[in-house]
């Protein structure tokens, strides 16, 4: 019998409003994450490890670093070729962007005629875990639905973030787009089962959906509120539990990690997750990689004892990127990307420091996020006096994250 043949699409084009400003010139899933990762790559890595090779990106908003990070890090790198291919908004369907999610698809249905695949394979850019699709892929075709949301437990404060599953025996009876309020569900009561925006199409039934779909003036041309509602009713749709899911390498402790980044607390906590002697989440698992391209003329990290006085230079509890130098400076639990530099004297706590920033001698850095190229000039601090960071017009959040923008000399 041949292989289905299964097309991914990955939804790229969101805003990210609630990460601003790291979302100020750049669409969300080009955010720097984990050090010299981007958030698109956990996406793209478990497409590709799961045997799919047939990858469409659609982008749109702010897209040109995210372009250029598929172009270079992706489609330049001799190990998948041609495969993932970046699709701006086409606007062939009217003089619009594109509406919604479910119409960034239907405005590049010609992939979909191009390629002629019997299954499609729809997933968000922005989220990180591991998933093997394959196993998602053979649960939908062994329910014979047309449709399959794969779902996960999530605490119920959190389901008007969230599509909202109520299935019984594997089929969704009812899916609300991010309610106001759901219940518990009977053997948990403290939790809801969240759509993870990973979905599962049998081909012709997405092409009809989606056809039925453009013609409504009352759509919102989403896929989770508007399509997934319309399977629900129409021809039926499954549920795929993240917790059957097996991925090579796991760990206990990582195994069921599923992090949504919406916003800057999250996006912290899941960095932070990353750094502990015994990670929530283990980058160096090499039976399911997360795959990315670091430019080849990236030096190691080099660790300098700094001028006579300082303490010696050191790291701990944390990822250090290659291209960085810490000499002289002290860092623990933080997230240093490339090209990094920190000066004697000074301190980086509990931080993401993203690419090619200067931290200054005696300068402190506490509890923050300091987008690309910010200098921390010596003896400045940044995350000290909240009262002080607003002031300078840096954001900090509900739960005291400092967060400095692109470029900023502080
Ligand atoms: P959200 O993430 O809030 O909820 P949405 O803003 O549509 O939904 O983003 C989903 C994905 O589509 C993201 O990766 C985003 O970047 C992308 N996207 C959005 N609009 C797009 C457009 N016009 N063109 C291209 N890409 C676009 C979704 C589901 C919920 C589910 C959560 C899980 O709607 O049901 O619970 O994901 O995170």
């Amino acid at each position: 019998m041949r292989q289905p043949r299964v097309l991914a699409i990955v939804l790229a084009g969101g805003e990210g409003k609630r990460l601003m400003p790291l979302t100020k010139d750049r669409a969300k899933p080009a955010v720097p994450f984990g050090g010299h990762f981007r958030l698109i790559d956990f996406a793209l890595s478990n497409i590709v490890n799961s045997g799919y090779l047939k990858v469409v990106v659609l982008t749109q908003y702010m897209s040109h670093s995210l372009d250029r990070h598929i172009t270079k890090a992706w489609r330049m790198s001799t190990m998948l070729g041609n495969y993932v291919a970046p699709v701006p908004a086409q606007q062939r369907r009217g003089p619009h962007w594109y509406l919604g999610s479910a119409d960034a698809i239907y405005q590049s249905l010609n992939i979909v005629d191009d390629e002629r695949p019997d299954y499609i394979l729809i997933i968000g850019a922005d989220n990180i875990y591991r998933m093997d699709f394959s196993q998602m892929v053979e649960h939908h075709i062994e329910s014979g639905l047309p449709c399959t949301v794969a779902g996960i437990r999530q605490p119920l404060y959190l389901s008007s973030s969230f599509g909202v599953i109520k299935a019984e025996d594997g089929q969704i009876k009812e899916f609300q787009e991010k309610p106001d309020h759901t219940e518990g569900l009977p053997d948990d009561p403290g939790s809801f089962l969240a759509s993870m925006g990973n979905y599962v199409f049998t081909t012709d039934a997405l092409l009809e959906a989606l056809e039925l779909d453009a013609q409504r003036a009352d759509s919102r041309h989403d896929m989770g509120g508007d399509i997934v509602p319309w399977f629900v009713e129409n021809g039926g749709c499954g549920v795929y539990d993240f917790i059957d899911n097996q991925v090579p390498g796991s760990t206990e402790r990582d195994r069921d990690y599923w992090r949504d980044v919406g916003t800057l607390d999250a996006f912290y906590e899941a960095n932070m997750d990353l750094i502990s002697i015994h990670p929530v989440f283990n980058l160096y698992n090499q039976d399911w990689p997360t795959l990315t391209a670091i430019p080849g003329y990236l030096p190691p990290a080099k660790f300098v004892y700094g001028d006579p006085g300082t303490r010696m230079g050191h790291a701990t509890d944390s990822l250090v990127s290659p291209g960085v130098i810490i000499s002289g400076g002290q860092v623990s639990s933080s997230v240093i990307s490339p090209f990094v530099h920190v000066h004697s004297w000074s301190r980086v706590e509990g931080s993401v420091i993203m690419d090619n920033c200067r931290i200054g001698r005696s300068a402190v850095v506490k509890r923050a996020i300091l987008d690309k190229n910010v200098i921390v000039e010596e003896g400045a601090t940044v995350g000290i006096d909240h009262d002080l960071d607003r002031a300078r017009g840096f954001t900090v959040t509900e739960s005291g994250i400092t967060v400095v923008p692109k470029g900023v000399t502080v």
